[in-house]
């Protein structure tokens, strides 16, 4: 047995590996990401990885290895390497870059599980909660609501209240870092080889919690890790930590804004729940808005559906649209692109 089968390698990934003409190299996965090397974990230890030329050549930041990938590489002596190949992207969590049209950013890859944290203080939002949960579902990746800092006071009638329509769809734990049963209940949610990225703002006690789940202080905790001698600044470095006999963790920096990166606006309606009265409506197309019939508004209007709900899921399923119509735009574009190089290559005799 492999020891990168604690991080995740299995006999799937290896007949992926087979079909890179890189095959005879060494693989491993990228732990973590500086602004231009990559820390990857190997058979024979830690990496220190560049990018080859041709791996960096007309990619979109997006496109390039993130915490998670599982890369192969070229060994150099003491420890470096030079990346030559990355094995086909599964699980990925993405979110679109705030600003942009199309553009999204990449977290990590390979995520089996997604614990969206939240505090239970002024932080616990379940609109956000739900924007979080759409676009892990999108990717195949199982959402976990981990709801944070247990030992404060909260109104647990509300909060279960809040909660309600979304438990059936992921598991929730309360927790906190000062209740250790709480921490031995989600660490034995983990199991071995299962890569687990944590996402939520800043503040909510993500780093806490990786810790603690580690039994042993690895990462620094608060945004003091991210500061340079210019002041604060957010840094795009996550990390990755081997929990002791179980799976991987993926820690990242707060992300305030979590923009949909979601090409299926229609797979909304099934998250939120919708689907279950939209079943009934008059219209096989009803878009819920304004249709005589519509069992969505009808649920509404008698409080079976918090109208919280159904407003949260209009605007999701707008900017949902919204994304994936741009996108498409932009994969037109990009195609007529390459088009209009091979033509000019051909014309010029290079091909
Ligand atoms: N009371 C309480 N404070 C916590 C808990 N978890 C984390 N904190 C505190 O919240 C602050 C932010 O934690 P940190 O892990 O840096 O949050 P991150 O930004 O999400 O990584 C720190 O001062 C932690 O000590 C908890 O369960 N209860
Ligand atoms: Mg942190
Ligand atoms: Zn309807």
């Amino acid at each position: 047995m492999s020891s990168l089968n604690r991080y995740g390698w299995n006999d799937r990934l290896s007949q992926l590996k087979e079909e890179s003409k890189f095959h005879a190299l060494p693989h491993g996965r990228v732990a973590v990401v500086h602004r231009t090397c990559y820390e990857v974990v190997a058979e024979e230890g830690l990496f220190v990885c560049e990018l080859t030329g041709s791996m960096m050549y007309g990619k979109e930041d997006f496109e390039l290895p993130c915490t998670g990938d599982w890369v192969i590489f070229q060994p150099f002596d003491d420890g470096k390497g030079l990346i030559v190949d990355m094995l086909p992207r599964e699980r990925t969590l993405y979110r679109k870059k705030s600003g942009t049209v199309a553009d999204k950013q990449v977290f990590a890859s390979y995520i089996d599980k997604a614990f969206i944290v939240q505090s239970l203080d002024d932080n616990f939002n379940m609109r956000r909660v739900e924007r979080f949960m759409v676009q892990i579902v999108e990717e195949g990746i199982h959402p976990v609501l981990i709801l944070n800092k247990a030992d404060l006071g909260f109104d647990k009638q509300a909060t279960e209240e809040a909660i309600r329509h979304i438990a059936r769809a992921m598991p929730v734990f309360y927790t906190s870092i000062l209740l250790p049963e709480t921490i031995d209940r989600l660490r034995e949610s983990i199991a071995e080889g299962e890569t687990v990225v944590f996402i939520g703002s800043s503040g909510v006690g993500k780093s806490s919690l990786v810790n603690a789940l580690c039994d042993k202080p690895l990462l620094l905790t608060s945004d003091i890790s991210h500061s340079t001698g210019k002041g604060r600044h957010t840094s795009t470095r996550r990390e990755m930590v081997l929990m002791e006999g179980s799976g991987v963790l993926i820690d990242t920096p707060g992300v305030r804004e979590f923009g949909l990166a979601v090409d299926n606006p229609d797979s909304l309606a099934g998250m939120l729940e919708i689907s279950n009265y939209a079943e009934a409506c008059r219209f096989k197309d009803c878009t819920h808005t304004n249709e005589p019939g519509c069992a969505v508004l009808e649920a509404v209007r008698k409080g079976l559906l918090d109208i919280k709900v159904y407003e949260s899921f209009q605007k999701l399923k707008r900017e949902a649209f919204h994304f994936s119509s741009s996108e498409h735009e932009k994969r037109k574009r990009d195609k007529s692109f390459s088009k209009m190089v091979n033509e000019v290559k051909r014309l010029k005799g290079d091909d």
